[in-house]
Order: structure tokens, then sequence, then C-alpha cells
């Protein structure tokens, strides 16, 4: 396996020998892009040099200071910009996390290896081995990302989701208070002309003359007006839903969902690229606050006032601070106390997750057409006699243990649980590092199990006990609600793409539970257990990755 010495735990600080990130991209796409980026200034040199250099509406510099224009930043506009920078570095940090735990994006949701237009590890997938998806997560440092080191994605998710629930609830604060307020007036162009006047804007900037800039204290430019614009009612928007579009239970519900983005990786990648529009947007955002009076700005978006004086930048850099103390905060208790952040998103965003995510059924079905030709493998193969010894495909000797809070305890066989009955499913497995693929399944529902062996109506909790070990040593398990256990498309699967399953991908029974993660989905089943609670088993969070990498025990997002 990797650099990394296996038998740790994930609070030791492990740097891998090989810590090597870098960007390589598809060189067509890099030369596309660039193109398109020099593309408008090129446009504006030429408009420079043939037609002038264009004149400004001298009314866009002139302040309104009518009752019914903005004027100035009311509180609320204040705060809401803060938390917003507080937010969105927490959301960078534990997103740039979360992306070398897979470092490789794609416009395909198979994920084949090679098929990725950008990836950030210096790797090339071997033919000759395997080579899981654990194996091939990436270190990247903590100074740039929470928590940072490699294969920290459930404490990074954590973050991510709590940071991007209050960012949303800000967001939500913020565009219902422009629009309940005159301040709205700012940022939403009210006719087609600012177009063109922003475009000569760009054109002064990109060939260096400094225009005369409105006071912003009262409206902005045109060009600034149409990038705060775009920013707030553009890009924030399209992170959050393609955000959303990653989530197993919703995709596994309304299939259409992530194909309006192209796909489950297609929306990845747009979730990627509206980060780096953010960056591109703060370079020049920040830049400009600086070079137009600085003290002046800082007045506007602190104090709400319009004067000289530095204390607005002396309280700005102070917050600041602030946010770096938080940082650092935050990464200590990521390896410090990690339970803290798997419980905190437990209770605070766990509710949710029922209420809404885990309802939705995964009635969306693939074609073969769309099968998957590569489907990444993850965890270790197992290396006890009790499956090793397993004849013909693992099928012939096993049986599986169905036991616990039940009336009818049960050892069934392989041709038991066909005799159940057999479902066939089509679907996309989203697993928690960020790849995807699409197989058929085909196993005995756990509902037609569960009429077997008549849970009694204390047993709450089903465990799914593996032959394999997990990533850190011990043995692999991991639970589902009595509910997720009862959802149609939860089954025990013996079948994978019309074929009895293979070592590598669970041999003889493996789970498929639709609608969550695929860390759920426990491979090389020996046994299925009836409790009352998780507390029941391993260290009592819900599964061997909740128990080791604090990943969360509802995995429908
Ligand atoms: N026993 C066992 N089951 C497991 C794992 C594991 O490490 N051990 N990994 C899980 C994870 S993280 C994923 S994404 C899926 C991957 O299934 P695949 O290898 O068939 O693609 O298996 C799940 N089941
Ligand atoms: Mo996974």
């Amino acid at each position: 396996m990797g650099e990394m010495a296996e038998n740790i735990s994930q609070n030791t600080l492990v740097y891998p020998k090989d810590r090597r990130i870098w960007v390589y991209v598809n060189l067509k796409l890099v030369a596309v892009a660039m193109f398109l980026g020099i593309l408008p200034v090129i446009g504006a040199w030429l408009w420079w040099w043939f037609l002038g250099l264009p004149e400004l509406n001298p009314i866009s510099q002139i302040p309104d200071t009518s009752e019914d224009n903005p004027i100035g930043f009311p509180a609320w506009l204040r705060v809401a910009h803060f938390v917003n920078l507080f937010l969105m570095i927490m959301l960078i940090r534990s997103g740039l996390s979360i992306l070398m735990d897979h470092p490789r994006l794609y416009w395909n949701d198979h994920c084949t290896p090679g098929s990725e237009w950008i990836r950030f590890t210096p790797h090339i997938v071997p033919k000759d081995r395997v080579w899981t998806a654990k194996d091939d997560s990436r270190y990247i440092s903590p100074w740039i990302a929470l928590p940072g080191f490699r294969h920290t994605i459930g404490i990074a998710r954590h973050w991510h989701f709590l940071s991007a629930f209050f960012w949303f609830m800000n967001g939500l604060i913020f565009v219902g208070l422009l629009f309940a307020t005159n301040q709205w007036k700012r940022l939403v162009p009210q006719d087609t002309e600012i177009f063109m006047e922003a475009w000569k804007v760009f054109v002064h900037y990109s060939t260096f003359h400094m225009p005369i800039e409105p006071d912003g204290f009262y409206k902005y430019n045109p060009l600034q007006q149409l990038s705060y614009f775009g920013v707030v009612f553009v890009v924030a928007p399209l992170s959050f839903l393609t955000g959303l579009a990653m989530s197993p239970a919703i995709d596994n519900w309304a299939g259409w969902y992530p194909r309006l983005f192209g796909g489950r990786q297609s929306a990845r990648s747009i979730h990627f690229l509206a980060m780096c529009s953010y960056l591109a947007f703060l370079v020049p955002h920040v830049g400009m606050v600086v070079l137009t009076g600085l003290c002046q700005n800082m007045n506007h978006i602190v104090f709400g006032t319009d004067d000289r004086e530095a204390d607005g930048l002396v309280l700005f850099l102070g917050g600041v601070a602030g946010i770096v103390g938080f940082c650092y905060l935050a990464h200590w208790i990521s390896w410090q106390k990690p339970r803290w952040v798997q419980l905190g998103f437990r209770y605070l965003l766990g509710p949710i997750q029922f209420q809404f995510l885990n309802r939705l059924s995964s009635r969306n079905q693939y074609s073969r057409r769309d099968i998957s030709p590569y489907f990444w493998p993850n965890g270790k193969l197992p290396h006890c006699w009790e499956w090793e010894m397993l004849g013909e495909l693992r099928r012939q000797g096993f049986a599986l243990r169905v036991h616990g809070l039940v009336e009818k305890p049960m050892d069934l066989s392989m041709e038991d649980l066909e005799n159940l009955g057999k479902r066939e499913q089509i679907t996309l497995h989203h697993c928690i590092q960020g790849w995807s693929g699409v197989a058929q399944w085909g196993g005995v529902t756990l509902s037609q199990l569960m009429d077997c062996v008549k849970p009694l109506p204390t047993a709450k909790v089903v465990v799914f006990r593996s032959f394999g070990e997990g990533h850190y040593g011990g043995e692999y398990y991991d639970t589902l609600t009595i509910d997720n256990a009862r959802h149609p498309e939860t089954l025990l699967a013996f079948e994978m793409n019309d074929k009895p399953l293979s070592d590598l991908h669970g041999a003889p029974l493996r789970l498929r539970a639709e609608n969550q993660l695929g860390y759920k989905m426990v491979k090389w089943i020996k046994s299925v257990e009836f409790v009352a609670s998780i507390k029941d088993v391993g260290k009592g969070y819900g599964g061997k990755n909740e128990d080791d990498e604090y990943y969360p025990v509802v995995a429908n997002i």
C-alpha cells in the first residue's frame, strides 16, 4: 500500500514521504482557457488603438443622494459581508481537503482513470495491480487546507457542511434584506446599457487608464456592479446547487437533478470552478479596494461611514486576525477533539438529514448502456481463513448469520438467499471520497430478509459485519437505521453487472443502500445483526469509519 504506514490512528500526525501535489491539466483545455481569458484584453487594446479610450457616462460617477437610492452600508450588510468572508475561508480550506481525497475531476460520471480533465496527483493509476481510491488520496498541507494531511475527509466534510449551512443562511438573510431595502439597486442591473458601460470601464482598466471612480458609498462603477452581481446571484447559487448535486440521496431520487449540470462529476467540476471564480474575483476585488482609497473603502464596509480615517482598516485587520485565530482553533479541534466535530455535525445537521434527505426513495434507474466501464475499488481484501477457504466464487460453504433482536435467528446459504427472490437495479454509486460509477446490482432486498427473521420492535439498527478489515485494522462493519434497511432499494447484492460478485467488489455478499455513500455498503459480509442502538457496536459511533475516521453515521449527502 501507499507511502504511509497503515496502522495508525487518525490522531497521529503523519507526513507521508511523497507529498507531491501538482496540477496536471489537459493541455488543450489550458490553451482554450488562456485564449478565452486573453481575448477580452486583446479586444480592449484594439478598441483603444483604433477607437480611442471610450468616454464614460458621467452620470455613473455622480452620487445620487435621493431618498430612494442606497446611501452607505447598513449594519446588516456589513456584518453579512464579514460573515461571508469568514465562511468562505472555512469552505475553501475544508473543500481543498475534500478535493485531495480524490484528486481528480471529470466531465463524466464513470471516473475512469485517465478521463479526468485535471488531476492534482503525480500518480497515473497502475493497470497491473489493484489501486484503490484510498491509495489515490493525496497529502495537503494544513497551512492550506482544513484539516489537511492525508485522508482526513471525514472531518473536512463536517467543517464544510457546517460552514455551508451557515453560509447559505447568511446568504438568504443578505439577499432577503437587499430586496427588503433599497440596497438591491447597488447590484441588480436596471437597464441593458450597463453591459456597454462595463465594457468601457474594462477597456480603461486593461489599458492601464484608471477611470474616475464613483464614490462606492452611493453607487458602484458598472463593471464593479456586474461582477458583484455575478458573484452574489450566479456563482454563489451555482456553488450551492452543484454541492447538492453530489448527494447520493438526491441523485438516486431525481436523476434529472445532477443532469442539469451535466452529471454528478460535472457538478463536482463546476463546484471546483466556482471556487476558482471566487478566488479570481477576490484578486481584483481586494486590489481595487486598495487602489481606490483603502481607508475610505474600509470605513464604508466596517463602520458604514464615508471618511478617510484609518480606523475602519484597523478594525478590519483585527477581524482578519480573528479569522486566522479561528482557523488555528479549527485545526486544533480537528486533531485534538475530532469527536466534537463529528458530533457537532450530527446534532446540528443530523435532524435535517433525517427529515428531508433520508426519506427520498432511490427510484432513479440507469439503463444498461450507462454502466461504467471502470468502477474504482475501495477497501482491503479480507485475509482471514474463514473467507479464504470459501469455495467457488466464495459461495460454497458460506452461510450468512442473521441474528440479534429477531424472532427467528437464521443461518442462510447463498441458495437460501437466492430463493427469497432477486431484485435488480442500476444505480449511481457515490464514494465519500468523490468518485462515482454506475453499476447493475442483483440481490435480495433487506425487507425480504427481515420478513423471514422478523425483527423485534426493539430492533432499531442493522449491523453488517465483514470478513475484511478497516483502513486502520480491526473488523470492518457498518450500520443502517431500520428505515434505511426497509428502503426498497436496499439490497444484499450477490451480483454485479449480471455476473456473480467478484472478490474485489465484495464476494459473496455486499450491501447496496442507494441513498447512502459507499462506505456504508459493507463488502464481504459475514453476518447481519439487529440491535437496539449504534452504541451497542464497536466504539458506538455507527460503523468502522464512523469510529476511526469520524465519518457521519447518516451518509446521504
Ligand atoms: N468490508 C469493506 N467494505 C467496504 C469498504 C471497506 O473498506 N471494507 N469500503 C467501502 C467504500 S468506502 C466504498 S466506496 C465501497 C466501494 O465498493 P467497490 O470496491 O465495490 O467499488 O465499498 C465499501 N465497502
Ligand atoms: Mo468510499
